[in-house]
């Protein structure tokens, strides 16, 4: 119970500060906590997920060999998913891009692609965000997909590492 209280309270000082959507990093190390750990029916799926979760942390750091590495993980965990071959094809682009910047715009693509994966209803148990940034993919705007509410934007580096929101919840 105490618990679900503080749960709560995080994910109300969390929505405080991000209710507004500015380029001022909120220096929010301290707002962590909020994991959600969500568990898929299929295991292969799962994993694909994870893949995709370090590939998002490599971009959030701006680390092109690491994000290099889990997309490479990302397309061999994702040729164990059925009907993923659409995402199969937008992280083959990420595996093959020559810098962050061209990596970040196939990220975007496969943004999409991942959600419609998972919102099929693949989840068995926690929740997963859609978060979004206007800014990011040269002003056009790109989605990706997050275990908490606390915005890490993969897309524009450090100086705008918590701009965005939370624009749909997936469980
Ligand atoms: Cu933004």
């Amino acid at each position: 119970m105490k618990k679900t209280i503080m749960m709560l309270s995080l994910a109300l000082v969390s929505l405080g500060a991000f209710a507004q959507h500015n380029h001022e990093d909120h220096n929010s190390s301290n707002m962590g906590g909020m994991e959600s750990e969500p568990m898929f029916k299929d295991k292969a799926m799962g994993t694909a997920y994870a893949n995709y979760i370090e590939l998002k942390e490599a971009l959030v750091d701006s680390d092109f060999e690491s994000a290099s590495k889990a997309s490479a993980s990302l397309e061999k965990s994702l040729s164990e998913v059925e009907s993923s071959e659409v995402a199969q094809s937008s992280v083959s682009k990420v595996r093959q891009a020559g810098d962050l910047k061209e990596q970040r715009k196939a990220f975007a693509e496969l943004t999409s692609e991942m959600s419609k994966l998972i919102k099929g209803g693949n989840l068995s148990m926690g929740e997963i965000y859609l978060e979004f940034c206007p800014m990011s993919n040269n002003n056009e705007g790109a989605y990706w997909l997050s275990n908490t509410k606390e915005i890490r934007n993969p897309f524009l580096g450090k100086k705008m590492l918590n701009c965005g929101m939370v624009k749909e919840t997936i469980n």
